[in-house]
Parts: C-alpha cells; sequence; structure tokens
C-alpha cells in the first residue's frame, strides 16, 4: 500500500516551490470535492509508492475559511500517514501558530524550516534541534528554491508515516485548561480514536459547530465551557490562542536567534 503525506502550511511558506521540487512532473490537478480549491497531488520523485497531497496554504485550522475548513476535513476524515509542516523560516512565529495545532491531530508530522537561505544572509540563526524539542517532532532546514534539504525532509516525512507514531505534542496549556480538555476528552465517544482526542476536545471548547457536526455523539459541555470562561474571564477561544501565543513566544525565545538583537534593544 501507498504512502500519502499530507503538505500543508501558510501561503507564501514555500509550498508550491517545494511540492514542486518532490514532485517534479508527476502531478495531478483538480479541485477538492464540491469547492472550487485546487487540489494537487503528485508521486515523489524518489520514490513512486509516496503520494503528496498538497493542502490549499492556511494559517490555523479554524473553521473561518474555505481553504482552512477543507484542508482540516482531509486531515480529519483521510488521516494521512504523516504531514509534513513547511514553515516560512523568516516568519517563524506567524508561522508556528498552524503547526501547534497540526501537533494535535494524532498524526505524525516532519516540520520542514523553509527560506534557509535567507534566513543565514541576514544573520538570524535558528536552533532547529532546539525546535524540534520544544515542538516534539523532527525538524529539517531547507531551501525549496534551491533544492537544498527537500530530500532529506521527505525522508524524515517517509520514515515517520512507517513508524505510525503519531505527534506527541509537548506543549500543554494551562493548568486550568488542561483540567477542562482532560473532562471534554473523557465525555467523547468510541467513535473518536484515541489520538484524535486532544484536537475534539480543543476544537469542542472553541464552541467550534462544524467540528460538533461532524460526530455522532456530541457532549454537552455547555456549562463545562460557561464555567471556564467565567473562572479565566475570557471567551474559550480567545483562552487557547492566547495561549498557544504565549507558547509561540517561549520557543522563539529558545530557539531563533536574531543578527540585529541588539541593535533593536538599544535603540
Ligand atoms: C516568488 N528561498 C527563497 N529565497 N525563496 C523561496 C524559497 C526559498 O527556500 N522557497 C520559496 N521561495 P511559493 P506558497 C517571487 O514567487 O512556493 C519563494 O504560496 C517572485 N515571483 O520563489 O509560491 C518562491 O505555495 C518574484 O517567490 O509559496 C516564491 O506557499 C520575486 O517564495 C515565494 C520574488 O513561494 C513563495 C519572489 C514572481
Amino acid at each position: 500500500m501507498g504512502i500519502k503525506i499530507a503538505l500543508a502550511g501558510n501561503p507564501n511558506s514555500g509550498k508550491t516551490t517545494l511540492f514542486n521540487g518532490l514532485t517534479g512532473s508527476n502531478q495531478f490537478v483538480g479541485n477538492w470535492p464540491g469547492v472550487t480549491v485546487e487540489k494537487k497531488e503528485g508521486k515523489l520523485k524518489s520514490n513512486k509508492e509516496v503520494v503528496i497531497m498538497d493542502l490549499p496554504g492556511i494559517y490555523s485550522l479554524s473553521p473561518y475559511t474555505l481553504e482552512e475548513v477543507t484542508a482540516r476535513n482531509y486531515l480529519i476524515t483521510e488521516r494521512p500517514d504523516a504531514i509534513l509542516n513547511i514553515v516560512d523560516g523568516t516568519n517563524l512565529e506567524r508561522n508556528l501558530y498552524l503547526t501547534t495545532q497540526l501537533m494535535e491531530l494524532g498524526i505524525p508530522v516532519i516540520m520542514a524550516v523553509n527560506m534557509m537561505d535567507v534566513v543565514k544572509k541576514s544573520g538570524d540563526a535558528i536552533d532547529t534541534r532546539k525546535l524540534g524539542e520544544k515542538l516534539g517532532c523532527a525538524v529539517v532546514a531547507i531551501s525549496a528554491l534551491r533544492g537544498e534539504g527537500i530530500e532529506e525532509a521527505a525522508g524524515k516525512a517517509v520514515k515517520a508515516a512507517q513508524s505510525r507514531q503519531p505527534a506527541m505534542p509537548v506543549h500543554e496549556f494551562s493548568q486550568e485548561v488542561e483540567a477542562v480538555l482532560d473532562e471534554i476528552e473523557s465525555m467523547l465517544g468510541g467513535d473518536i480514536p484515541e489520538e484524535q482526542k486532544r484536537f475534539y476536545a480543543v476544537k469542542l471548547f472553541e464552541r467550534d459547530d462544524k467540528i460538533a457536526e461532524q460526530m455522532k455523539h456530541v457532549p454537552d459541555i455547555f456549562s463545562i465551557i460557561e464555567k471556564a470562561e467565567k473562572d479565566m474571564d475570557d471567551d474559550s477561544e480567545s483562552i487557547i490562542t492566547n495561549e498557544r501565543y504565549d507558547y509561540i513566544t517561549s520557543i522563539i525565545g529558545e530557539s531563533l536567534t536574531k543578527a540585529n538583537k541588539e541593535k533593536l534593544s538599544t535603540s
């Protein structure tokens, strides 16, 4: 049986460049079912058993754009064997928001930090080992434009797919939020596989109705959400978003060294 790897990333992260580099002319273009969002898939040049699915460029897995809904429906229902998450190394902070969500899907994740030629030229340094440690996935530095590191990234994604080891996010939300997520997870029915429970719990807590619509048994968590919002004095979606950004700030602090840091802090 072939291996399916989903290529996920923000718009302009270099997804098309990487996809073309990995698949060459082995591409099929169509539309996602029911929507006019372009769907591309291609066979890996170096291993024809591996299909790369190019997902629409997105900033998050929220339900607000057609691209986001299309991408996440694919990830939840089709369950690719691995996700290759391409991020723009010159814009790590914004790109990692999607990564933190991909890590919760219970699918193996490999991260490719792209535009490394630009990062190096600017004198900035990204500690990919630290980045991987803080996220809980393997990280490969690449330049899609130059074709550097792309075979290594694909190779790691294939290995991750074969291992069938779902991503194990290192991140924990605050104790209060974790307690709420635990409670919601324990109320989920047997139709939700164990490794996907965290994703569903977070989305239900965020009042993501599109996710609820896809579930056979939706637990009644209205009072749990109301109580959490009262205790934390914020709406549930903002609570999750803000905690994701706190986490991203801590990742950036430990893995990115800016060349012009001194100049900035003394100006
Ligand atoms: C233009 N390094 C550098 N330096 N640039 C890269 C790399 C890399 O590793 N990877 C991609 N790019 P897409 P999405 C462009 O098109 O693959 C560049 O949206 C231009 N175009 O070449 O399209 C890539 O699919 C005119 O740049 O991303 C592209 O994710 C001037 O990043 C852009 C300068 O890549 C986005 C750049 C007419």
